[in-house]
């Protein structure tokens, strides 16, 4: 097994990873090292299973064949790969969505136990712009009205997505010129792949137009759908304290672990482990209490509706589990590695045990989680786990040192609070802080953790890099993860990191200058915080005019290729450190990282340089401030010291202001 340092910059993921070659136990790099090298054609997005005459695939150098058996050229088929792929993420997020909803609507019907109608400001204002009428009506009654209408926008078959609506009007038009508006949420993934079959759609922009279209009715439609609803029923997330990393984790408590996606399980857990009943299980087997803890963006649910700490990111759940410490993890759907059953046994006596119909696992217990008995169903698991805490060797237990203090549970609408102060909510401060030039702009970095790339690094490599250059950031998923371990989510990054004029914001108004906001599907947030900001005004009229840039710079997921496509086509820039599954495809490419900015006001670019990745966001900042005529940058960038820390903490203003 290779040396484990390169594998992460998080000394608790070295830590363990380190301890993994010591015992000779196989975790996620050793099995990347064994698949070298990977397939190029793959690689390359110019392979072909889309029938049985096939598989086909076209030959990058030239030489070989240049279409498939049908006559399919590596330009359909790098982009119908790219329609599927958008398809799938489109779908786990939308999915996920509609279980939210299926959850509300039960609640609503007061036939879900457990739950309650938490957001109760939220599901008015909701309520009035979906046209229901709120006077005189109980919250049930108008969150049962709110969720047959969100459960509308999956089967909806025509006219438009009623949460597209959001959107700049602008950016809507635009939508509508190129007719990729979203018409509902199911329709637009089976049509997507209705396209794709042999003999249906082979002209690559047709099939990239569906790629768009796909992946807005995700961020507008699935995605948005899931946020609102899960804000309302299990309450608006609040700024809270918490930690994040390996650290969490609790020698004489019982660890139990959340592990997946989506909100409906981890409320319903984090509600039982607090019952007396629960507390005292824990004592009869000795522990000193309940230990709960996220990993992936279960763990950003939980953080910032409760606090719960972080355990880790997508590359560190075979960690958790290597610290003989935790005695159940619980899982559902959603970056899931089926390869933590080879952890478990031996070397640690975890129990591992899925809890969705949409997802089981070989060598994984299976209880089925009962929303309508959410409760019970939450109280059987803890047991499970509680009961396995008589099976921990405390001789095997190893739990790294390494936790940070954070700050989470940043919102669309609780920023306005926080920005404009109780009496006078408002984005004002924040494009006047843009317009002014203290703030450059603003990035939202999310996405995974990647094999490919260290752990870790491309993440905090890019937002220190922003940090520094006045770019205030905003964070989802294993990128909000990343930099919560790192120490970014404390307001005292601010001093450590943040250029002098996001610093005087980030003081003035008590914030980090990372923003977590959320999970994956809470990318919608940042679609509607943008909209926000146009809507405040002095900064243009459309997304696409705006100073702010998006980033995944380890993202792996097929969700992400969803997410990057509805963020470039609501018109945002987009640096991504893989590359698209295309380079087989020229005119796929050039269009994906140049032509499509001029149909839809953005693109992407493929970057796997951090560093150059943040020069790619910056420069475009730059480039957008300088069309609104905006001021000049009040403040050089600051200067970094050997650990990548801004080192000159005295204002050296270099212009007015
Ligand atoms: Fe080959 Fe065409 Fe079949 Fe694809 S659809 S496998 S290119 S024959
Ligand atoms: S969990 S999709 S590895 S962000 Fe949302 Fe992390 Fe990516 Fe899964």
């Amino acid at each position: 097994m290779a040396d484990s340092k390169p594998r992460s910059v998080d000394p608790a993921a070295c830590q363990m990873f380190d301890f993994a070659c010591e015992q000779g136990q196989e975790v996620v790099y050793d099995r990347f090292e064994a698949m070298q090298p990977q397939c190029g054609f793959g690689q390359l997005g110019i392979c072909c299973r889309n029938c049985v005459m096939g598989p086909c695939r076209m030959d990058p150098f030239g030489e070989g064949p240049q279409e498939g058996i049908c006559g399919a050229t590596a330009d359909t088929i790098a982009a119908r790969n790219l329609v599927r792929s958008t398809a799938v993420g489109a779908s786990a997020h939308s999915d996920h969505g509609r279980d939210i909803a299926h959850a509300f609507l039960a609640t609503a019907r007061g036939e879900a136990q457990g739950y309650s109608i938490k957001g109760i400001t939220k599901l008015k204002a909701l309520a009035q712009e979906l046209g229901i009428e709120v006077d005189g009506a109980s919250p049930e009654e108008i969150a049962e009205k709110v969720g047959e209408a969100a459960l509308d926008e999956f089967g909806r078959q025509e006219g438009e997505l009623r949460f597209a609506k959001r959107a700049p009007e602008r950016l809507q038009a635009r939508w509508k010129k190129m007719d990729v508006t979203p018409r509902g949420v199911d329709r637009e993934v089976v049509t997507a792949l209705h396209r794709t079959h042999i003999g249906v759609s082979n002209e690559w922009k047709h099939l990239i137009k569906t790629c768009v279209q796909t992946s807005l009715s995700d961020g507008w439609g699935g995605s948005m759908i899931a946020t609102d609803l899960s804000d309302i029923l299990f309450g608006e997330p609040i700024p809270r304290t918490s930690e994040a990393n390996l650290g969490v984790l609790r020698e004489g408590e019982v660890n139990i672990i959340i592990h997946g996606h989506e909100p409906t399980l981890s409320d319903a857990i984090v509600a039982a482990a607090q019952l007396d009943e629960i507390q005292a299980e824990c004592e009869k087997v000795g522990a000193k209490g309940l230990n709960l803890g996220g990993i992936c963006c279960t763990a950003n649910e939980v953080l910032m509706r409760h606090g719960i700490p972080l355990v880790g990111n997508f590359l560190q759940q075979e960690l958790a589990l290597l610290t003989g410490a935790v005695e159940l993890m619980i899982v559902d759907v959603q970056c899931i590695m089926p390869a933590l059953k080879k952890i478990v046994g031996d070397k640690c006596h975890t129990k591992l045990i899925s809890t969705s119909p949409n997802a089981m696992f070989e060598g994984f217990e299976h209880i089925q989680f009962d929303e309508n008995k959410a409760m019970d169903s939450a109280k059987e698991l803890l047991l499970t786990g509680i009961r396995n805490f008589a099976n921990r060797d405390p001789a095997k237990v190893i739990i790294p040192d390494e936790k940070s203090p954070l700050v989470a549970g940043f919102t669309t609408e609780n920023i306005f609070d926080h920005l404009g102060g109780r009496y006078r909510p408002s984005y004002r401060p924040l494009n006047n802080g843009i317009i002014d030039g203290r703030l450059r702009g603003v990035a939202g970095v999310v996405g995974c953790n990647n094999v490919k790339i260290t752990h870790d690094h491309g993440h905090l490599e890019m937002v220190k890099e922003l940090l520094r250059h006045d770019v205030a950031v905003v964070l989802t998923g294993c990128s909000a993860i990343a930099c919560a371990k790192a120490g970014l989510l404390d307001p005292e990054a601010a001093e450590l990191y943040a250029g002098r004029g996001l610093k005087q914001i980030c003081d003035a108004v008590g914030i980090p200058p990372c923003l977590h906001v959320g999970s994956c599907v809470d990318n919608s947030r940042i679609l509607t915080a943008c909209t926000e900001m146009v809507r405040e005004g002095g900064l243009g009229e459309d997304i696409a005019d705006l100073p702010v840039a998006g980033a995944a710079p380890e993202w792996m997921s097929e969700k992400a290729i969803s997410i990057g496509f509805y963020v470039v086509t609501s018109g945002i820039f987009t640096v991504i450190a893989e590359p698209l599954p295309v380079l087989g495809s020229a005119k796929v490419t050039e269009y994906l990282t140049d032509g499509m900015e001029e149909d839809y006001g953005g693109k992407f670019a493929f970057e796997k340089d951090p560093i150059k990745g943040a020069h790619l966001i910056i420069e475009h900042l730059d480039r957008k401030r300088e069309a609104l005529h905006l001021a000049p940058m009040m403040f050089e960038p600051r200067p970094v010291d050997t650990v990548g820390r801004a080192w000159d903490l005295e204002p050296a203003a270099v212009s007015a202001g």
